[in-house]
């Protein structure tokens, strides 16, 4: 009779099964006291990168705080889909703040709890790309340079999804937003603009900042964990694909965000007081056109004749990376076989 392998691994993932791990290494989301701290019901789009995301980072900050933890939320899609009036997904005590001061939020309430001589209960501010690098920006420096005791996360779509798509500094270069068109002498957004949140919150020599993808979640929990192991202002970027605003299949979710990674796109590192402590590698480099072509936001470099020109300079762009943050392995390249 044929009889199937059985796998002991996830598929297309370097993730080992929970299922080999001792119960006290288990991820977070693998325990049955997990809090379920974004809980279902909630209206995100299938195969959101944002949901994924925050459910991830806020139970495992949840159990590093023993469940003391209060957040703060900056309005934008993870506030949208969650907390549709009079109803919530949020099990844990949350705050809405206005789309620009959800660092300032988090702040007077670490505030508050510093003033009562709370030092059990934590703070957690949130928000994505457009509500922190744009608008809250001055919110965050504020928080960073105060050095008050907040974790903040930024959940990165690379653009103002709520609203529908529409460019922010996070946008990366040649995307189709709702206000960077693919037409002109440079279609799409343009290069040579935006932030880089990360290495600016760096340069405030915060104690600790960290950035991680929806594709390697143990990564994410551990970056998390390791956030609430500090006092003071803590950083941490996931990289989060919004399938609707990049014109993504839902299933490709964890794909895109582990191409963003293995192209040099998006670094995936941690640093402490300015400087970086490590770095995760790059286990199989990729050209990034790879990570470009599943995404409709950059269809238009894909058309006939297709923008080499274009997808050079992004290449160049990830190779500046993996040059910048030493993102390639140590031992040489192993060959696909
Ligand atoms: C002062 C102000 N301007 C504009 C808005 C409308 N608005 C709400 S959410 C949002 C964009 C959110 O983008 P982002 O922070 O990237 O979160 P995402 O929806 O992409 O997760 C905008 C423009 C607002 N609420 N307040
Ligand atoms: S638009 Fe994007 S970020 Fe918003 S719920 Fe849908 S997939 Fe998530
Ligand atoms: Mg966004």
């Amino acid at each position: 009779m044929p009889h199937q392998q059985i796998k002991f691994y996830q598929v297309g993932s370097f993730v080992a099964g929970n299922r080999l791990l001792e119960p006290d290494e288990r991820s977070v989301q693998a325990r049955m006291e997990r809090s379920n701290t974004l809980t279902s019901g909630h209206r995100a789009c299938q195969g959101c990168g944002e949901a994924l995301g925050a459910r991830y980072a806020l139970d495992a900050a949840m159990r590093a705080t023993g469940g003391q933890l209060i957040a703060a939320n900056a309005t934008g899609c993870l506030e949208v889909f969650s907390t549709p009036y009079p109803e919530s997904s949020w099990q844990l005590p949350w705050l809405h703040s206005l789309f620009g001061n959800a660092p300032a939020v988090a702040s007077g309430i670490a505030a508050a709890l510093k003033a009562k001589g709370r030092t059990d209960v934590r703070v957690i501010g949130q928000g994505g790309d457009g509500g922190t690098l744009d608008i809250g920006f001055a919110c965050l420096s504020g928080m960073f340079e105060r050095n008050d005791d907040v974790l903040y996360i930024c959940y990165d779509n690379e653009a103002y999804m709520n609203t529908g798509v529409q460019r922010s500094s996070a946008t990366p270069p040649a995307a189709r937003t709702a206000n960077t068109k693919p037409v002109g002498p440079e279609p799409g957004n343009v290069f040579g603009q935006g932030k880089n949140a990360p290495l600016i919150a760096m340069a405030h020599e915060i104690p600790y900042v960290a950035t991680a993808t929806v594709a390697e979640l143990r990564d994410l929990e551990a970056k998390i964990e390791r956030a609430m192991e500090f006092r003071g202002a803590r950083y941490v970027h996931i990289f989060v694909p919004c399938p609707l605003g990049w014109g993504s299949a839902s299933k490709d979710t964890i794909r895109i965000a582990r191409l963003a990674k293995e192209t040099g796109l998006f670094p995936v590192f941690e640093a402490e007081h300015g400087e970086v402590v490590s770095v995760s590698k790059i286990r199989r480099r990729i050209p990034v056109e790879e990570y470009l072509r599943p995404q409709k936001r950059f269809a238009h470099l894909f058309k006939d004749p297709p923008q080499t020109e274009v997808i050079g300079r992004i290449q160049a762009g990830a190779d500046r990376n993996i040059r910048r943050f030493g993102l390639l392995p140590d031992e040489p390249e192993r060959e696909e076989g």
